[in-house]
């Protein structure tokens, strides 16, 4: 059994396993591959793998549209390949932590293909349908990756529920025996001795489209509530629950991640990452980062959370794009902004999250529309043609924001292909691998590996970094975040400047003993309240 709340002082890093190490050629990545790679990830110095879907799947969504939950997909290797991994992580310190699509499963699913024969069929109830005429939708609810929600079945004469795409009908949470199957499933894998879970959707679960409810439904924490108490209790395991960008709020997230251990361990919300967009519009509707809303969020988030909820502190996942490119300088100062953004989410309250890459400052790319990959870019950019968006537009949308710019691979060192494959990669490599890549960053002191090492170590060491009391400084400052750390025995200051030219800050002036304990620039000409583009630096003050 696990130490109670050990994922508070944990480092996470995700991987995107199709992306990540091809080891058989075939051009994607595979168990074996993580495997070969667990000593990089032990010399970051982690301690959980968060490994996107595994399973047996169509692969319609990579993954997320699964098939068989208690078996994995043949792309990745045999269910031994899945349990070595487990276990050889194991040996380097490190837990797997498995991310669960409980909110829907694949059409091809063998619940989905009895489901859809009759509707006195046992597994018909597994899914959620609702009675109309063909042609005659039951309301006007739309698909996230495009089109309705509902999806007609003549042999049943019934529509069925898809939040997603038409390979992905909802599960039917209201259930209790597909409930009961869904424990199983969290046990069967429990068993094998992974260390937790993230939860897809989470929120999405308790949804009532009659009412056209999809998130926090009426029943969501009540089921919740009883997940928990039939799997993740049993071994102090991690939970994270994902929670959709508009729909968690600080009050929202006390419940989900209730210190009295009732519902999950911590929840992502996506408030903070949300905000280089217009208004009520979509992620493609491209705006600039308003930098004091920016501040604002996160305040409000480590304050209001302190002491009754956790953070999950986050820049990147699979699902957004390189946080360098984004808010940082994917030029000139490409390895001080990757640095400058690891200093200000590292220094602050929760459990950090690194996305494979985001270590090594990997960056977006610009590809032509028919060498990305991703569902969700296919579906907007068709119907963002038909309502009249020009191809121009729309690839200034998608190299800000496609989901592909995370999933292009892992770029290891300078042989082609970036030593991600032998074969010919599913998803093409970003070209500036030659320059970017994890052979050159591993063995150099300064690189941006070494320095989310020395962040990690920091955390390991001092406990003000999980426990400490935040406290924002100069809100109004339009180019500078600060702010302190403080666990009563011991006092943190990180000062980061999050923009590409020097500015004056008088940081002798926030305490008279400074000791810094790590910083992007060398000390060499350092003048202390001279912030130089992007430096950032965290004290304790003694
Ligand atoms: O994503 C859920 C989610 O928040 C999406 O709506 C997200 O906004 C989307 O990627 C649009 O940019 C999760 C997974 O992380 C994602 O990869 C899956 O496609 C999705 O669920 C469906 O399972
Ligand atoms: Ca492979």
């Amino acid at each position: 059994m696990l130490k109670k709340d050990w994922w508070k002082s944990a480092v996470i890093y995700q991987i995107y396993p199709r992306s990540f190490q091809d080891t058989n050629g075939d051009g994607f990545g595979d168990f074996q591959g993580i495997i070969r790679r667990l000593p990089y990830l032990e010399k970051l110095g982690i301690d959980c793998i968060w490994l996107c879907p595994v399973y047996r799947s169509p692969q319609d969504d990579n993954g997320y549209d699964i098939s068989d939950y208690c078996d994995v997909d043949p792309m990745f290797g045999t269910m031994a390949d899945m349990e070595e991994l487990i276990g050889k992580a194991r040996e380097h310190g490190i837990y797997i932590v498995m991310d669960l699509v409980l909110n829907h499963s694949s059409d091809e699913h063998k619940w989905f293909i009895e489901a859809k024969k009759s509707r006195e069929n046992p597994y018909h109830d597994y899914y959620v349908w609702r009675d109309g005429k063909e042609g005659v939708l039951p309301n006007d609810m739309k698909a996230a990756f495009g089109g309705s929600a509902w999806e007609w079945v003549p042999e049943v004469e019934q529509y069925y529920f898809h939040q997603f795409s038409v390979k992905q009908p909802d599960l039917n949470w209201e259930n209790p025996k597909l409930r009961q199957e869904l424990w199983d499933i969290i046990n069967f894998w429990i068993d094998k001795g992974v260390g937790g879970f993230r939860l897809d959707v989470i929120d999405l679960v308790g949804k009532v489209p009659d009412e056209k409810i999809t998130s926090n439904g009426p029943k969501l924490h009540e089921y919740i509530k009883e997940m928990t108490a039939h799997t993740f209790v049993r071994d102090n395991l991690i939970s994270v629950g994902e929670s959709e960008t508009w729909s968690a709020t600080p009050e929202i997230a006390k419940l989900y991640s209730n210190p009295d251990g009732s519902e999950l361990s911590m929840v992502f919300q996506f408030e903070h990452i949300c905000l280089d967009q217009q208004e009520g519009k979509e992620k493609w509707d491209l705006a600039p980062l308003p930098f004091h809303k920016f501040k604002e969020v996160w305040n409000k988030w480590q304050t209001e959370l302190y002491g009754c909820g956790w953070n999950s502190l986050f820049w990147d996942n699979h699902d957004l794009p390189r946080i360098v490119s984004r808010w940082g300088d994917e030029g000139q100062y490409r390895e001080e902004s990757a640095k400058m953004l690891a200093t200000l989410l590292h220094g602050m309250q929760g459990t950090p999250y690194i996305y494979q890459g985001e270590e090594l400052g990997m960056t977006n790319v610009k590809y032509e529309l028919e060498e990305y990959r991703d569902i969700e870019l296919f579906g907007m950019y068709k119907e963002r043609r038909a309502q009249g968006y020009t191809h121009e537009e729309l690839m200034e949308s998608i190299y800000a924001k496609t989901r592909d710019n995370a999933r292009t691979p892992m770029q290891w060192d300078t042989t082609e292909q970036a030593g991600f494959t032998t074969g010919k990669p599913w998803i093409k490599v970003n070209p500036n691998y030659t320059e970017i890549n994890a052979a050159e960053q591993v063995d150099r002191e300064n690189s941006i590996f070494n320095y989310y090492r020395k962040l990690i170590q920091l955390r390991k060491e001092l406990p003000v970094l999980t426990d400490g009391k935040f406290t924002m400084l100069d809100m109004d400052h339009n180019q500078i975040f600060a702010y302190l750390r403080d666990n009563g025995e011991d006092k943190l200051l990180v000062v980061c400047n999050f923009y590409g030219n020097t500015v004056d800050y008088a940081v002798s002036e926030k305490a008279e003993d400074l000791e810094l304990l790590i910083g992007n620039y060398t000390e060499e000409n350092m003048q202390t309240d001279v912030l130089r583009p992007y430096e950032a630096r965290i004290y304790r003050i003694r």
